[in-house]
Order: C-alpha cells, then structure tokens, then sequence
C-alpha cells in the first residue's frame, strides 16, 4: 500500500491536487514513463491509492465488480441520490500524469475541502475513478463507465490483450468475478448528474488564455482493427512481382486513410498500432495487423468516412492479393452536455471570475457512457500547449487551482434538475 497523502489541510486545493498527481504517476508499468493499464498490478496499486484518499476525504470507498473505485460521501440525511463527479485512471501507454487523474483527484480534494468544513448537502457526492476509459489493453474502451451505466457488453470478456490473456481471465487473476460485472450498475434514480473535470487535451484554451472551459459536446469515435493476411516467405529468394507482402499493403492504407483524412477539414484519422508477423528482418511479413481511429464533428461524417475507408483498405488488399479482416472494435456516438448541467458549470465559471468559453472535446470521455444512465457535462481546464497522451502533458499549478474552484463551487450551489426547473418558474 503506498503511503497516504500527509498533506495538511492549510495546503492550497492546487497544490494538494498536483502532489497526489506526481504520488500516482510513480504508479506504472514502465520506469521512467507512465503506463497504467487495464487489470494490471498498476490498476491495483492505483486503486489503494486512490482508496485512501477518498476515506481520508470522509468517504465511504470500495473497488466495485469492473475495478472502478468508488467513493461515496453521505447527503444529510442518508441514502440520498447523488451528484457524480469522477474520470478516468488508467492511462495509454507512456502517457501523461494529468489526464484522467486529475478529474478524480479533483473530485476527491473538493469533497475533502467540504468534509473538513463539516458540509452536508441534500444530495450525495460519489467520485468515481473510471478502471478503463483508454481501451488500451483490449482494445475497446469506456469499459469501466459502461459497467456503471449498465451498458457492458459481456462479449468483449473474450477479447484477448497481446499476450494472448482474456479480458475473462484478466478480472479472475485480478480477484474480480467476470460473471458478476453486473453488480457494477447504477440505477438512474441513484444519480442526479455526472460531471467531469478533465484538461482540454487541446491548443483552444491556451489560445484564448483562459484556465478552464464549459464542454458543449463529446465527439464520437470509430475504431477498427484490420488484419492483411499474406505470404510470409524468404526475404532474398522471393522476387518482389510474387511477393504477397502484408505490411506493404499495410503501409498503402495507412497513407490513403492519412491522405483521405487530411482532404476533408475536421475529420481525424489516426492509425496508433501496427504489428508485422512473424517479424523477422529476412522475413517477407504474411500478416499485418493496424489499428484506425476515425473522429469527425458529427456522427453522419464519422460513420461514411469510416464506410469508405473500410471499402478503401478491401480494394488495395484485393489490388495486391491479400485477405482483408477488418472488425470494428468500438463505436461511440457524439455526445451532447446537459445544457441544465452546463448552465451550472458556467455560472461557477463566471463567478471564480473567469470568461464562460464552450468549447467542444475532440477527444473521448467517461461522459460517452455514462449518458446511458444520467446527464452528463464536463469542465476542460487548460494543459500547456494542448498536448495529451504524451509524456511532456502538463497543467500549472494556477490552472489547476482554478479548476478545484469551479468544481467546489459547482457542488456547493448544485440544484438537482427538477429543483433547479421550479426556482426557475
Ligand atoms: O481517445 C480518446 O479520445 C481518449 O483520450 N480516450
Ligand atoms: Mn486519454
Ligand atoms: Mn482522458
């Protein structure tokens, strides 16, 4: 078990906030990189961590049937329906410390600020650390969300990791019953919202100088796995015209995706993995497999683009004699933000005395799930250079502080939807 947070209250929200990120950072699979993957013994130890901390805040924690980490922190009166607040902790590989953890970070700092003034309030407060938002390990994602929002889909309990491990067997070795994910769902009337905090992962912030954004929308994404079988065969024998050459027929799809990508402004393909077997330098490969990640503004645009790329990758593999398979191993729809929700987010916005910027996420959230169970909306807070998913990912300290105060001030002034509908009349 690592060792808890000393922090002492007097510590500012920012600095509290940005010495746990540094603490769960050292938590990775990778010396000197940050890898925290899905039913990993990382995901464990970033599990304790994070449990700790949500029982320090006054909340009650448990790690529930997909490995999400749960903390719950009473209304004044029990068992009352709860504001959700949360995102993600486990990371893409070689990653950033601030995306994901900063969310549930956060959250668990806001509630321990409120525990520490003895504030009650007529709802919950549950802070969910999301076990698997990235879709690294099995190549789907949103998994920990879908568990709560009652959306997981048994038949990615089969998918295999790359060492060949079930996501079945994953959750068994883990202590975890893959017969018993169920157990993970909410119902809606349990959850009156749920709100993100999440940095932008984007230049637009910085860009218009401003610490923290309202999210209007959650862009969808497609994504595929294709598979080109071959012929492997002698690298100095094989004459090129005979050759059935599966990485070559590979790196012909990659560019047309990049170049029918880069023809059409706001649609973004990106192809992040590729694996050539067997992998031997003398070696003609007879398979390569390759990943595409397929995001537009809207859901019509996403889905034809990802049409007539699949047709694309079919044609060069019947062009050079090689079988295509190609599966499509997530789809998420685009995402609207609650505009009762958002409303909130914008008058804390205002009143911490910042200007009130909607702005949308190209990237994918836990809110693209979790709006199957209730409504959701998201606050970006600003990262150096909109740079994610990298190493060099960073938020000052100034920014982080400024979104501790919006989300502070979101759950002390929160008006559930219908209360807030007959303050309104
Ligand atoms: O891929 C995404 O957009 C998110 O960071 N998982
Ligand atoms: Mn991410
Ligand atoms: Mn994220």
């Amino acid at each position: 078990m690592e060792a808890q947070s000393t922090t002492p209250a007097a510590v500012s929200l920012g600095t509290e906030i940005t010495e746990r990120i540094d603490r769960l950072a050292l938590i990775s699979a990778d010396e000197g990189a940050i890898t925290r993957v899905f039913l990993s013994p990382e995901h464990r130890r970033a599990a304790d961590l994070l449990l700790s901390w949500m029982r320090e805040a006054g909340m009650s924690a448990h790690l529930d049937a997909i490995g999400n980490v749960v903390g719950r922190y009473e209304g004044d009166r029990p068992g009352l329906p709860c504001l959700m607040l949360g995102s993600h902790y486990d990371t893409v590989r070689n990653a950033g410390r601030w995306d994901g953890p900063l969310g549930v970070i956060t959250a668990i700092s806001c509630v321990a600020a409120l525990h520490r003034r003895g504030r009650r309030f007529p709802f919950a407060i549950e802070v969910v650390g999301f076990a698997d938002e990235e879709g690294v390990r099995f190549a789907s994602t949103l998994l920990g969300s879908r568990a709560i929002a009652g959306t997981f889909d048994d038949s990615a309990l089969g998918v295999r990791d790359r060492d060949g491990v079930t996501m079945r067997d994953a959750l068994t070795q883990f202590g975890l019953d893959p017969g018993h994910i169920g157990a993970a769902a909410r119902a809606g009337r349990e959850v009156l919202g749920y709100v993100e905090l999440h940095i932008e992962q984007g230049p637009v912030l910085e860009a218009e100088g401003l610490p923290v954004g309202v999210v209007t929308a959650i862009s969808g994404a497609t994504r595929l796995v294709a598979s080109l079988e071959g012929m492997a065969g002698h690298a100095g024998t094989v004459p090129m015209p005979l050759r059935r050459d599966a990485l070559t027929g590979a790196a012909e799809c990659i560019l047309a995706i990049e170049s029918y990508c880069r023809a059409r402004p706001g649609l973004v393909g990106t192809v992040g993995h590729i694996l050539a077997e067997p992998g031997a330098t003398n070696v003609i490969p007879g398979r390569a497999t390759f990943t595409m990640d397929i995001r537009a503004a809207g859901d019509t645009g996403r889905k034809g683009a990802a049409a007539e790329l699949i047709k694309a990758i079919q044609e060069i593999a019947q062009q050079r004699k090689l079988i295509a398979n190609i599966t499509i191993t997530h789809e998420n729809r685009t995402v609207a933000c609650a505009d009762w929700l958002k409303a909130q987010i914008s008058d804390a916005v205002a009143a911490e005395g910042y200007r009130v910027l909607d702005l949308p996420s190209g990237a994918g959230h836990d809110g693209m799930a979790m709006i199957d169970l209730t409504d959701v909306a998201m606050i970006f807070v600003r990262c150096r250079g909109g740079i994610s998913h990298h190493p060099d990912e960073h938020t000052e300290l100034a920014d982080v502080e400024a979104g501790a105060r919006v989300l502070l001030r979101v759950i002390e002034n929160f008006q559930p939807k219908g209360l807030q509908a007959d303050t309104q009349t």
